[in-house]
């Protein structure tokens, strides 16, 4: 049997994140155990100051009110019961305040993600999910590039989770509580990738813990692990910066050099030049690249 078929794990209901650290203990090799062999997620606490998530609020608030229909994911209910407009996406955050850089490119964030996706990993992409009051959650699901894993033939054979392609960042804007629709995940369905069946997807809201977190607290998790967005039942707005990583050989999600604005990248830090992809330059049409031999210890 090729495609492994995981139980659902024990209960987590009500849980917070298993593992919570402040950045002093986020070591690399702590954060990047529990996402493998853990229960998938890590809580770091107080990562960025109440200044930058202000701005960083802002900018998501102004551009949700003023352009609030964007393409969005694991939504096929809300789409038909017409909530979905409570549930706004900000694309392309990067091109849109200097504080979704310093965000990305945290110090604590790229020294773990070093280490879990290799030196050279690249952002596949960097959006806000914003939930207003009365907005809906999503369907429990695994993230790109294991998104469409419902349709497992389209992947490789034998395809798992014994190492990681995805590394999922969500930066907390407003209070993440279980009334506000804090992300809920069940802790150890990383180990063995796979989508949720329709029955596990109903089981999943019986036995899933919670990202609770306060405003600069910071998630980071390993997509594998079947997550969703809950339900605001709150009275507030429940606003998250979504980063995707991956290495430095995936296609990404967004375009993200394609829509930067002119001089954006020549400008950019060299980290988040590495984010961009600018340092892997495959594909690349070979035919017209330096005659040099390109690959190889010599
Ligand atoms: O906003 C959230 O709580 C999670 C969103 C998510 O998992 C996704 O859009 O893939
Ligand atoms: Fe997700």
């Amino acid at each position: 049997m090729l495609r492994s078929k995981a139980p659902v794990p024990a209960s987590a209901a009500g849980c917070d994140v298993v593992l919570t650290l402040t950045p002093d203990q986020a070591e690399p090799a702590t954060v990047c155990e529990e996402l493998l062999n853990g229960g998938g997620a890590v809580k770091i606490t107080g990562l960025f100051s109440a200044e930058q998530i202000a701005d960083a609020r802002q900018v998501i608030m102004e551009e949700s009110d003023r352009d609030a229909v964007k393409v969005t994911h694991f939504q096929g209910e809300a789409m038909e019961d017409g909530t979905a407009n409570l549930q706004r996406r900000v694309w392309n955050l990067l091109a849109k305040g200097a504080v979704f850089s310093e965000m990305a490119a945290h110090p604590v964030i790229m020294g773990i993600l070093r280490l879990w996706l290799g030196t050279e990993f690249i952002m596949g992409s960097i959006a806000a999910n914003r939930i207003l009051p009365g907005g809906p959650g999503q369907e429990p699901h695994v993230d790109y590039p294991y998104w469409d894993f419902h349709a497992a033939e389209t992947h490789p054979l034998g395809l798992n989770a014994s190492f990681p392609m995805n590394a999922q960042v969500t930066i907390v804007l407003d209070p993440f509580t279980e009334e506000s629709g804090a992300t809920a995940y069940a802790p150890g369905t990383q180990k063995n990738l796979r989508y949720p069946g329709v029955e596990e997807q109903k089981a999943f809201h019986d036995d899933c813990a919670r990202m609770i977190g306060e405003p600069g607290d910071t998630i980071v998790f390993f997509g594998a692990a079947w997550h969703c967005a809950m339900p605001n039942r709150s009275e507030h707005d429940r606003n998250a910066v979504l980063i995707n990583y991956l290495p430095k050989w995936m296609k990404p999600l967004e375009d993200m050099p394609g829509a930067m604005p002119p001089g954006f990248i020549e400008a950019a830090s060299d980290d988040i030049k590495q984010l961009l992809g600018m340092n892997y330059p495959y594909p690349e049409v070979l035919d017209q690249a330096d005659a040099t031999n390109a690959a190889g210890r010599r």
